[in-house]
């Protein structure tokens, strides 16, 4: 098979030649903004969505994308066609682009963007059925006053510490806390806790305004669920009938174990089990066609 072609400004590039400069911005410093975007059965997941997103992560590091939303969204249709894809994931990213070793922005002449699409499926295969171990980490997320966790930037060095963390503890997803001991999110995914068949999740401030989240909280609410945003501690966590992290690339999962406490029953609880099969429904029924 011949190689993926890569979107670098405008133009295509083989995955072996698509290069960005070590000067770039975004490799210097993270300083840029990205997004994760699913495609599934020929069409593009809440495609409008992750482009707001994009650009709104834009806006807050004072970076103006030179292409208009429109432009951006035929760039990743186009990328996909160029690869033939239908399930898909895609990475569209923008950097601050090419400056100097110092770290002010304004020696950067325009920013870089890239979309990045390649096949992929599940991203924890069978652990859907068995469900996942969470385990609470040392690490605290970012300060939303420091830096916010609303921003989708190329500084991901947080979340990565976190990461590190839950696999050298053993478990599939860390769980952040706040500096304030309130729940956050996951390492890559937000977090829902079901009680008393009443449903809950983190205000936003502390956690990234997930599109999948967004998207549960609808379908929840669809079935006949009350869920409300509320501050939340480990001892929720612990105590919860049934856990359940959403995000692009984890969709929407079971947790049945965090820091070794069985979750409920320490198996996919119904709740779960609804919103797994009402999201794998939407996602294969609705968004942007790529070939029409
Ligand atoms: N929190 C964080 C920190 C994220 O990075 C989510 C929540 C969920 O947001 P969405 O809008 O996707 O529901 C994310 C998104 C990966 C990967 O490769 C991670 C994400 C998205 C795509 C791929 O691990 N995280």
């Amino acid at each position: 098979m011949s190689e993926f072609q890569i979107y670098i400004n405008g133009e295509y590039f083989p995955k072996s030649e698509a290069k960005v400069s070590v000067y770039d911005h975004g490799f210097l410093y993270g300083d840029g903004v990205f997004e994760g975007i699913r495609a599934y059965n020929g069409r593009v997941f809440k495609l409008k969505e992750h482009v707001d997103r994009l650009y709104d992560s834009a806006k807050a590091i004072a970076m103006d994308i030179p292409i208009t939303r429109e432009e951006m969204s035929e760039a990743i249709l186009e990328t996909l066609r160029k690869n033939n894809l239908r399930d898909a994931y895609i990475r569209p990213i923008v950097s601050r682009g090419n400056g100097d070793l110092g770290l002010d922005p304004r020696k950067c002449e325009k920013p870089t963007i890239v979309v990045i699409a390649q096949g992929w499926g599940a991203m924890y295969g069978d652990l859907y059925e068995v469900g996942l171990t969470g385990v609470s980490v040392a690490v605290r997320r970012n300060a939303p006053d420091a830096l916010s966790p609303n921003i989708k930037s190329l500084n991901y060095l947080n979340n990565i510490l976190a990461k590190i963390e839950a696999n050298e503890k053993g478990g599939d997803e860390a769980i952040f806390l706040d500096r304030n001991g309130f729940l956050s999110e996951g390492s890559g995914d937000n977090i829902f806790i079901v009680k008393n068949d009443k449903i809950y999740t983190p205000y936003t401030i502390n956690n990234l305004k997930g599109i999948t989240r967004a998207t549960a909280i609808e379908l929840l609410e669809e079935m006949g669920y009350e869920v409300a945003e509320t501050n939340l501690g480990l001892f929720d966590l612990y105590t919860a009938d049934e856990l359940i992290v959403t995000g692009t690339a984890a969709e929407a999962a079971p947790l049945v174990k965090v820091d070794g406490r069985l979750i409920g029953t320490g198996k996919p609880g119904p709740v779960t089990k609804k919103l797994v099969q009402a999201f794998s429904e939407i996602t294969q029924n609705s968004g942007t066609p790529i070939y029409e």
